[in-house]
Parts: structure tokens; C-alpha cells; sequence
């Protein structure tokens, strides 16, 4: 029995047990030697992996960097098999690293955090599970993940539907079985165009139904190469360095070169040899103005619209494919695998909702303006309500019981992604206003690990109970993640990044898009000057009599 599972009170509760909470519990009971929980809501490690078991699910993140660097044995020890790392390969790492560091005795399973108000008169958070878990905690860290409240479409008729139908983001761990199905997969993102090439070969016939089509570019997936994989780990340390400094988590050369500084023949020479390479090299590797310059991003897309049009036979389906109403790379850059060839497949139909959008679901299968397409299964590959959605199913509130979503009515705010003014001791794992979704996930989920166990190290040698972003300096980074966003072409799309695809949230840019080099930066700066943009005390009520100004004066 786990040897927490009695004691109500602890240093720390940490909400999640995917890659973050389960880096932040061995940071904190292992490294500073707190008391620590861990409430998880599927039955074992593995958060977004747990979740995400559809068919063909990976990640675009290449194997030798998807992963944790804390640990240099670890890092020499485990040996991927693919290029990108697959997910049941990616829930056997984590499943490994659990046992390595025996983390799954302080882990409570099978458990939702329900709420966590926090309690003023003595600055701890009190918090309830769905399995009757009542405990207080001085921390309350969320390891939640960005993407984790899956979003399936209010769409008339669901439940009328006599086939099944089953949402990307929570896949039957037993798998489904589509042979001799026909089947509907609604939805285009990363999701589906990991998902669609797969369901295609097994399924009679697969029927697509696309809002938005999306510029997607070749994976070039196949087995490590050894050689390649000996070499990064003969200078790890530098590999991860580099990562660490660049702008979004992987240790690529970034070009300091315009797409619109060389002739057309040398920009399709890199254009071709960077889709030969495959993944997000043909992003961060060609040029460097692609996500920030309109002429020099048409080149991108105009390229990538040719090979649609190369790739998919039949020129009136490839018509479809063709995005034309957001720049390359303002939606998620995609990473596919025979995505647009499954269209040359004569068991797979392209059906366009933009145009003719779906009118409802029947008891056989999807109604369009069209007309009916008739379905044993329904795949929602349709995203989720990204960043806020997870936050917004605990009841969370602050100080003066005011609820996070209240506070988050028009938007997140927080200081640095990491701590939001009204609710103390609350810190949040790639939170919105960081970089996060728009990185190498475990690059930046270690950083914040280490930011926030550093920070209750320093609060816990000088005697501090209480960490609240000064509301203040709240306000100046949620200024400048607007700023920097609106330097880039991301405001352009409707993108989950913007809220975008949830009907009535409100339209603010959620991740920090500044870089995780700079970014990490920022954050060590923070730290060198005492947690800078923080109010940090010892009493509950101070901040409330005190200006901020003098609390940060009393700091050591
Ligand atoms: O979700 P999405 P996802 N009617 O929101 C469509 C990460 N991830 O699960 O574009 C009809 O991107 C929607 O259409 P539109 C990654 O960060 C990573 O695919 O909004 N269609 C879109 O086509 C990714 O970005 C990996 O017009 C509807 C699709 O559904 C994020 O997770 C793998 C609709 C949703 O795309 C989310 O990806 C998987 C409606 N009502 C996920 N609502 C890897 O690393 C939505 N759509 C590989």
C-alpha cells in the first residue's frame, strides 16, 4: 500500500502523473525531501500517453530528445527503437522511469482532483478528489498537460448514432478493431493526419470529414539509426544544451537566412532537400523568417501546395487539400506519415464541411449538406479545449474564494506561465503565458520542474511560506507574450492556440512564443533577483495591507 495513503497533510500536491509530475515528485521527494502527493486519473503513468492510444499515435518530436535528461545513466541506458518515438514505446519509458526511481508509491491512481480552494487564515490549499479525498497541501503544483480536456463537437444526434464512436484523446486501451467497417474520421490536426493513414488500411471504407485543410510535411519515420544514435550519446550534454538555448526545444541549427534573400532556384533547392529530410526541419531548418513574414511564408506554403497537388491524383480532391486560408505553421506545423498518398486510396473519400457542413449525426451515420454518409464508426480526431479546458474541470479558487475560471474569464493571465496573482503557492507545469505547446514538450516541462523546485528551496531557506505573482508584473508578461505574438503569423489562423476552435472562448494567444532559450532566460533572471515579479512573505493577510513594493523590499 502506498505509504502515503493515509496522511492528509503534505508539503505538496502535484495534479497529474504524466512526464511533468512525475519529474516534479522526484524533485521534490527525492532531491528536497518534502512531502509530496501525486493524484492521477488513469490507472498508471503516462498522461497524454495514457490517453492518446489511437492508431498510428507518435510523436513529432524525435525520440532522442523526447524524453528526460535529468538523469545521465537513464539518458545512456535507454535505447529507442523508431526515429519518432511511438506511444506504447513512449508509455514503456515512462512506465520505466516510474520503476526506476519507484515513483508510484507516492502516486494515488484511478483519482480526479475535484477542487482545491485555498485557505487563507493558514496558506494551505485544501483539496478533494472524486474518489472522497480530502487533504491540505502549502503547494499545489499541476502537471495537467495543455491538451488534456479532449473536445468532441455538440453536434445534433450523437446520441442516436447505433454505431460506436470514440474521441482521439481517450482510446480503448484494448484498441478498435475497423476491418470491415466503414468508418468517419471528422477532423484534421495532428490527430487525424497521424490517424487517417493508418485507420485507411484496415478499414472497408474511410470517409474523412474536413473543416480546414492543413499543410502537413512527410515524417520520413523508420527505425533509429544506430550510428546517428551512438553519436548523440557520445555528447548528450551538449546536444541537450543546445535544445535547451533555441526556440523550440530541439537541437537544430536554426539558418539566419530570408526566404526572400536568395533566387528562386536556391530556395527550392532548400525547399526540397528540407521535405526530403522530413519532420520539423523544414520548419526551423530552411529559412527564418517563415512564421514571422508573410512573402517569405507564401513560399513555404506555395511549395507545399505543389506537392499536394504532385502527390494526390485525382486534381479535384487535391483541390481540397490545398489550404489557402491560413499561413503554413500558424495552425500546429503537422508531421505525417502518407497522409495526402491515403487519398489516392479507393477505399477513402475527402468530404469538404467547410462547404457543405455536417447538419447532424444520424442513427447511421453523418447528415451533410450534401447528403448522407453512412457509418458503423465515428472517430472525433476534433482537438481539445487547449491550456485553459483542464484547469476549468477542477474547482480551483484563490484568495477571497474567487475561482480561476472567473479570474481566466477573458483569457489566462499569469507571471511567466508559472503562477497566477490571487492564488498562492499555486504553480502550474507549462502553463499558458509559456512556451510549452509551442516546444519540445520535455525541454520545457523539465525547466519549469526545476524552476518551481528551486523556488520552494529558496522559499524553505529563508523561511517563506507564501509565492503570489505580483499582479503588476502579471500584467507586463501577459503584455509581452500579446506583443510577441502579434509579431508573428499565428494570429492569422483559427488555431486551438487562440482558443479558437472551442465555440465561445474568448480569442487570446495561450503560449509563450518567444523561444524556450530566451524564455529560460527570463525565468533565470527571475530566480538571480529573488524571484523578482513575486510577492513572497511569511504572513497570510500581509499582502493585502502591504503595497508590493515594500514586500519586495523586505526580501533578502
Ligand atoms: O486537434 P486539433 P488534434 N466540426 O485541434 C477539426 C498535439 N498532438 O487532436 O482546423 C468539424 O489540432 C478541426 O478543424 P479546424 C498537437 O500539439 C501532437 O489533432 O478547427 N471539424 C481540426 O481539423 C496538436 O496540435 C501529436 O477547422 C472540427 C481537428 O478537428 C494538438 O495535440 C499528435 C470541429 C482538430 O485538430 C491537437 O491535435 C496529436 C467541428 N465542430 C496531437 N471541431 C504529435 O506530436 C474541430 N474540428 C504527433
Amino acid at each position: 500500500m502506498a505509504e502515503t495513503a493515509t496522511k492528509t497533510d503534505f508539503d505538496a500536491v502535484v495534479v497529474g502523473a504524466g512526464f511533468a509530475g512525475m519529474y516534479m515528485l522526484r524533485r521534490l521527494r527525492d532531491e528536497l525531501g518534502v512531502s509530496a502527493k501525486v493524484f492521477e486519473a488513469g490507472d498508471d503513468v503516462g498522461g497524454t500517453w495514457y490517453w492518446n492510444r489511437y492508431p498510428g499515435a507518435r510523436c513529432d518530436s524525435e525520440s532522442y530528445m523526447y524524453c528526460f535528461s535529468f538523469d545521465k545513466d537513464l539518458l545512456q541506458e535507454w535505447n529507442w527503437s523508431g526515429k519518432y518515438p511511438e506511444q506504447p514505446e513512449i508509455l514503456r519509458y515512462l512506465s520505466h522511469v516510474a520503476d526506476r526511481f519507484d515513483l508510484r508509491r507516492d502516486i494515488q491512481f484511478n483519482t480526479r482532483v475535484t477542487s482545491a480552494h485555498f485557505r487563507e487564515s493558514d496558506n494551505r490549499w485544501e483539496i478533494e478528489t472524486d474518489q472522497g479525498d480530502k487533504v491540505t497541501a502549502q503547494y499545489l503544483i499541476t502537471g495537467i498537460g495543455c491538451l488534456s480536456a479532449g473536445q468532441v463537437p455538440d453536434i445534433k444526434g450523437l446520441d442516436t448514432f447505433k454505431g460506436d464512436w470514440y474521441h482521439t484523446g481517450s482510446w480503448p486501451h484494448e484498441g478498435v478493431d475497423f476491418t470491415g467497417k466503414r468508418v468517419g474520421v471528422i477532423g484534421t490536426g495532428s490527430s487525424g493526419v497521424q490517424s487517417i493513414p493508418v485507420i485507411a488500411q484496415q478499414a472497408e471504407h474511410l470517409t474523412v470529414f474536413q473543416r480546414t485543410p492543413q499543410f502537413t510535411i512527410p515524417a520520413r519515420h523508420g527505425n533509429v539509426d544506430k550510428e546517428f544514435l551512438d553519436d548523440i550519446k557520445s555528447r548528450y550534454g551538449e546536444v541537450w544544451d543546445k535544445a535547451r538555448k533555441s526556440a523550440g526545444g530541439f537541437p537544430i541549427d536554426m539558418i539566419d537566412r530570408s526566404a526572400l534573400s536568395v533566387s528562386d532556384e536556391e530556395r527550392l533547392a532548400i525547399y526540397e532537400a528540407a521535405w526530403e529530410q522530413g519532420g520539423f526541419h523544414f520548419l526551423f531548418a530552411s529559412f527564418s523568417d517563415i512564421a514571422t513574414d508573410r512573402r517569405a511564408n507564401d513560399t513555404a506554403a506555395e511549395f507545399i501546395r505543389g506537392k499536394i497537388r504532385e502527390i494526390v491524383k485525382d486534381p479535384a480532391t487535391a483541390d481540397k487539400l490545398v489550404p489557402t486560408d491560413h499561413p503554413f505553421s500558424s495552425k500546429r506545423a503537422l508531421i505525417d506519415t502518407n497522409y495526402f498518398d491515403t487519398y489516392n486510396r479507393d477505399n477513402v473519400e475527402l468530404v469538404d464541411i467547410r462547404h457543405a457542413p455536417i447538419q447532424e449525426i444520424t442513427p447511421t451515420g453523418i447528415r451533410t449538406e450534401d447528403g448522407d454518409y453512412d457509418l458503423d464508426v465515428i472517430v472525433f480526431a476534433t482537438g481539445f479545449d487547449a491550456m485553459t479546458g483542464t484547469f476549468f474541470k477542477m474547482d480551483i479558487r484563490g484568495k477571497g474564494g474567487l475561482p480561476l475560471k472567473e479570474k481566466w474569464a477573458e483569457g489566462p493571465k499569469t507571471y511567466l506561465g508559472l503562477s497566477t496573482h490571487g492564488f498562492p503557492n499555486l504553480f502550474m507545469i507549462t502553463g499558458p503565458g509559456s512556451p510549452s505547446v509551442l516546444s519540445n514538450m520535455p525541454v520545457s516541462i523539465e525547466q519549469h520542474v526545476e524552476f518551481i523546485s528551486d523556488f520552494i528551496e529558496y522559499m524553505r531557506a529563508h523561511e517563506l511560506d507564501v509565492a503570489e505573482a505580483d499582479a503588476d508584473a502579471e500584467e507586463v508578461w501577459v503584455n509581452h507574450v500579446n506583443e510577441i505574438a502579434n509579431m508573428t503569423l499565428y494570429p492569422l489562423a483559427n488555431s486551438w492556440y487562440l482558443g479558437a476552435n472551442i465555440p465561445g472562448k474568448p480569442r487570446v494567444f495561450m503560449p509563450y512564443p518567444g523561444g524556450v532559450g530566451p524564455y529560460r532566460e527570463k525565468c533565470d533572471e527571475v530566480a538571480a533577483n529573488d524571484y523578482e515579479g513575486f510577492l513572497l512573505d511569511n504572513e497570510a493577510q500581509h499582502f493585502a495591507k502591504v503595497p508590493h513594493e515594500a514586500v519586495k523590499m523586505q526580501m533578502p
